[in-house]
């Protein structure tokens, strides 16, 4: 076995046989093939983030931590390692932990790894720099959390950190390191034989032989099944087998937001236009990689119809079986291996899917197509959703290989509807909890992480979130084309305050504000757009040229709904409205 090399501290050049824990990390890091840490500098970890860089990491400095972890958490997602944030203690290590609690709802391997502050004083809370017991408040958020207390022992902890964050359902990850490890010193061959290099740690977890069979004899059974492709499928990477199971299968599919252009929108068994007949009148529904969360109604309701429903669940975790609704025929196993047993048990002659089903579901999709295609196709200033999407719809067509984020009320829900995704892992939006704040973040790491052009689709609340890292995204130079749907406001820009009195209403934001002037006070381009032919413009410009970009898109403040499409979760309170 290779030993790993070590880098030597500065302070150690006297004393070329010595590292420290600074050092020690860093190795950890890089022998595990981490190579970008997103993070925040500050007491304790100012100088290890200097020594990272120095060591030849990327060492991406945010303006706030929650950006830096959703950075991380998406870095993870698109590679399939975990990726790193680093912050400050107590407050900066609060700020990053929504992002790690987002991260591991959404099954991202991140890890959080914060400095903190002096055990024995912390634990005898006597008031210390940043006072907090970290690992305490991270644990109930993460799927691990560990502390290193020796310089000895942090080859064996960032080794745990990563294959807790990848292995069977991925996550969050938190790895608190005291002030104090970071300048412990210790031999420097010894400190080089205390690192691990992780064997493995995303290992294939093989289906057994008859849940397969069971799986595909329900499927077989059906008169009108449908497959349902979760995020799970996109970051599986599983992209060639997942396509040809759906294809020998001739089922319709359904795409969940992140797995849109697993198999093009564009597909002829693709049924996301015609998502309300497919739940409702479906009757074996195999899910791959998706969870029977609030998003699909939990499985139950209305949504899905009358008629009774058998489900087919692939997931890595047994514990998602039956967490809604029985499931008839439990897959558990990792996608990829569980798509290839399906795969070589459905043998050559795969009956065809019941063609009085695909040939409704077709129909019905070209009729919900057809009704959208006028309102997407209006030259109209000021612009609504609609007319403002057709032509980034046009963007996505011309350039599928672009990644696009995306988040808001109005404009996350109308964009998922109107903008057709062509290949894996392209759109990446607020995920399970529907967060806001996850744009900029998401936008830096997959620029960083992929080197293809972003284009970020946001709600003017939803950019405010992390709005200040458009100065990150000009310090580093990065080929992002933000665009702000500016309806003046949360949902619309037309509340007014019921109360009579001077203050705004509570859903509303200053008039006609400039986002575009935000991207200009840092040296990138700013653009005002009105019309729908000048936002596709705009946006062409931005992606040819890969300068940071942000344009002002002008959109009707009356035109949006409350809430978006989940208008229907608002409780709703007895006394009328005034
Ligand atoms: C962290 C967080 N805080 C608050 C919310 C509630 N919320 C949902 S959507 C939204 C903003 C919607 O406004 P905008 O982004 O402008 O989208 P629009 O509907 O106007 O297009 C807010 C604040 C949330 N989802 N996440
Ligand atoms: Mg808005």
């Amino acid at each position: 076995m290779d030993t790993p090399t070590v880098t030597k501290p500065k302070e150690a050049e006297d004393a070329p046989d010595l590292t420290d824990g600074f050092h020690l990390v860093i190795d950890a890091l890089k022998l595990n093939g981490i190579t970008t840490i997103y993070g925040v500098p500050g007491i304790p970890i100012t100088d290890f983030g200097r020594f990272a860089q120095a060591a030849g990491m990327r060492v991406v400095s945010f303006r706030h931590e929650q950006n830096a972890g959703n950075a991380a958490a998406i870095a993870g997602y698109l590679t399939k390692t975990p990726g790193v944030c680093l912050t400050v203690s107590a407050p900066g290590f609060l700020n990053g932990l929504t992002a790690l609690a987002n991260a591991t709802t959404n099954c991202f391997p991140m890890i959080l790894i914060s400095g903190s502050s002096e055990r024995e004083i912390v634990d005898l809370a006597q008031g210390d720099y940043e006072e907090m017991d970290q690992l305490a408040v991270a644990k109930p958020l993460c799927k691990a959390a560990f502390r290193v207390l020796h310089a000895a022992d942090i080859g064996i902890g960032v080794a745990r950190a990563i294959r807790a964050a990848v292995s069977g359902r991925p996550g969050g990850v938190y790895l608190d390191l005291p002030a104090k490890l970071f300048s412990q010193v210790m031999n420097a061959d010894a400190g080089a034989k205390s690192l691990v290099k992780v064997i493995d740690p995303a290992p294939a977890q093989i289906p057994a032989q008859d849940a397969v069979k069971r799986a595909l004899d329900l499927l077989k059974s059906a008169k009108r099944p449908l497959i349902i492709l979760g995020k799970g499928a996109a970051y599986a990477q599983a992209d060639d087998k997942i396509r040809a199971l759906v294809e020998k299968s001739g089922v319709p599919f359904l795409p969940m937001s992140m797995a849109k252009g697993l198999l093009p929108d564009t597909h002829p068994q693709c049924a996301g236009a015609a998502r309300s007949t497919v739940l409702q009148e479906s009757d074996v529904v195999m899910l791959i990689g998706a969870r029977l969360n609030w998003l699909l109604s939990h499985g139950k309701g209305k949504t899905w119809g009358k008629a009774p429903k058998q489900f087919i669940q692939i997931d890595i975790d047994p514990k998602e079986m039956d967490s809604n609704v029985e499931i008839a025929a439990p897959l558990v196993g990792d996608i990829t291996s569980c798509v290839s047993a399906l795969l070589d048990q459905m043998g050559g002659n795969w009956p065809a899917s019941p063609s009085d089903w695909t040939g409704a579901v077709n129909s019905k999709r070209e009729e919900n197509i057809a009704k959208m295609a006028p309102r997407l196709m209006k030259n109209s200033a000021p612009m609504d959703f609609h007319s403002a999407l057709g032509s980034l719809r046009t963007v996505v067509k011309e350039r599928p290989d672009i990644i696009l984020v995306n988040e808001g009320a109005n404009t996350l829900d109308l964009a998922r509807a109107v903008i057709d995704m062509y290949q894996p892992r392209r759109r990446l939006d607020v995920g399970t909890w529907g967060v806001m704040g996850i744009g900029m973040g998401f936008a830096i790491a997959a620029a960083m992480e992929t080197g293809k052009p972003v284009l970020a689709v946001e709600g003017d609340s939803a950019f405010g979130f992390s709005g200040m890292e458009v100065e990150t995204i000009c310090r580093y130079n990065l080929p992002i084309c933000v665009v702000v749907f500016n309806n003046n406001g949360i949902y619309r820009g037309t509340d007014v305050n019921s109360g009579g009195g001077a203050d705004p209403a509570t859903t509303v934001f200053v008039k006609g504000a400039r986002y575009d002037k935000m991207m200009e006070a840092f040296g990138g381009v700013g653009v005002q757009a009105t019309t729908p032919d000048e936002l596709k413009r705009a946006v062409d410009a931005a992606l040819d040229s890969k300068k940071p970009t942000l344009i002002n898109a002008v959109i009707d403040p009356g035109a949006g709904s409350e809430s978006g499409r989940i208008g229907n979760l608002n409780p709703q309170s007895v006394i009328k409205k005034k």
